[in-house]
């Protein structure tokens, strides 16, 4: 495939409910996605970057900036035979992993466009269908997280995770556990402790969690790995796993037992699918995480979802939980059971809401 035009626009989406994490609140999400022109072929694909440098460096201005003046040019005119040769061409950039990941997608979605195979297959996945949890972010009061987590298992979610922060933990995490004794729970902290926590962290050991996920700095290993040490509670790492190497470091250091995988986080499918090789090396799972995707991104992280080891449920859930409309057709369902099937349709699986892409756009500009 020659790439003969790539097109970037920003979407105004607002959520169905406000999503509040550590670092913040948010109640409408700015989607940056790309569209890469080729043959006849439009491949898509999402920048999953936060609108605030919160939660990681990468912001949605910044990333829109670093694909019109560096990336996209770095792959016009190119001839690519798939996703993979994306990388390379992008590699002379440090690091805006969010913003490659977009392009380098767009490319994956274009060539199972062009194989007529799904983007599952093409990625080397074999499940039929995942297993979904949910991510509830922190509420107004107790009561409200109780009410939406009732909601969430009602509607057959395998695992609800909460995030948590000093003052919003272990009266919550008690509540929950009183009300739930058997259900797998986990909470992401989101860097929001320190090793000053030690103790506090310790008391998470009698809520039976399936994880605390990234309970220290966004950057660190050797603190975690520290941590680790002291808890009975499985750690898992989202924010400071960049790459298969950094996944590497981790587990060789025993830093944590489960990895987050985030395609936008560790810079495109191929390095995905590098972390989920090096995991399954040492005998970890992985899971994937979200980032409040439209359909895009979510229908590209179901995908994924497929590879053999990631075997926890993940953060993918149904696109009604975020968008009053979603910008991809079918839109990404749930069944009772917690589980997504996965399609047998080429390419991404589901059709492009072009007519409401457009109403949503409020920014495009495209590099020829
Ligand atoms: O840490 O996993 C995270 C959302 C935005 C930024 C970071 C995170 C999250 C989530 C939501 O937890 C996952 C989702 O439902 O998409
Ligand atoms: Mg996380």
């Amino acid at each position: 495939m020659r790439i003969e035009a790539i097109t970037l626009r920003e979407l105004k989406m607002p959520l169905v409910h406000f999503f509040e994490t550590s670092f913040g609140r948010t109640y409408t999400r700015r989607v940056l996605l790309v569209t890469l022109q080729s043959d006849g072929l439009e491949g898509w694909g999402e920048c999953v970057a936060g609108e605030n440098p919160y939660y990681s460096e990468e912001y949605i201005d910044g990333a829109w900036d670093v694909i019109v003046r560096f990336l996209a040019p770095a792959l016009l005119g190119k001839t690519l035979q798939s996703g993979r040769d994306v990388s390379p061409l992008l590699a002379q950039v440090r690091e805006h992993r969010m913003a490659k990941a977009a392009l380098e997608n767009a490319a994956w979605d274009a060539e199972a466009q062009e194989k007529r195979l799904p983007l599952w297959k093409l990625l080397g996945g074999t499940r039929r269908e995942i297993a979904c949890g949910v991510s509830i972010g922190i509420q107004d009061s107790h009561e409200r997280l109780l009410e939406k987590i009732e909601t969430e298992l009602a509607a057959g979610y395998q695992r609800i995770k909460i995030k948590v922060k000093p003052g919003w933990d272990v009266e919550v995490l008690e509540k929950i556990r009183k009300r739930w004794p058997e259900i797998l729970l986990s909470c992401d902290a989101n860097s929001a402790y320190t090793l000053a926590d030690e103790q506090h962290l310790k008391y998470f050991d009698r809520f039976q969690l399936l994880m605390i996920e990234q309970p220290l700095w966004s950057d660190d290993f050797y603190l975690h790995a520290r941590l680790q040490k002291q808890l009975q509670t499985a750690l898992c790492l989202d924010e400071a796993i960049h790459s298969a190497r950094y996944a590497e470091a981790a587990l060789e250091l025993g830093s944590c037992r489960i990895v987050n995988i985030k395609v936008g986080r560790v810079g495109g499918f191929s390095e995905a699918i590098a972390v989920h090789n090096v995991t399954q090396k040492f005998g970890v799972s992985v899971w994937c995480g979200g980032m409040l995707e439209s359909g895009i991104g979510r229908s590209h992280n179901v995908a994924l979802s497929t590879l053999a080891n990631f075997k926890l449920p993940g953060d993918v859930s149904a696109s009604k939980r975020y968008w009053k409309e979603d910008v991809i057709d079918p839109e990404v369902e749930v069944s009772p059971q917690g589980t997504i099937a996965i399609s047998d349709k080429p390419g991404r699986g589901y059709e492009i809401r072009k007519d409401l892409i457009e109403k949503l756009t409020v920014r495009k500009d495209e590099v020829k």
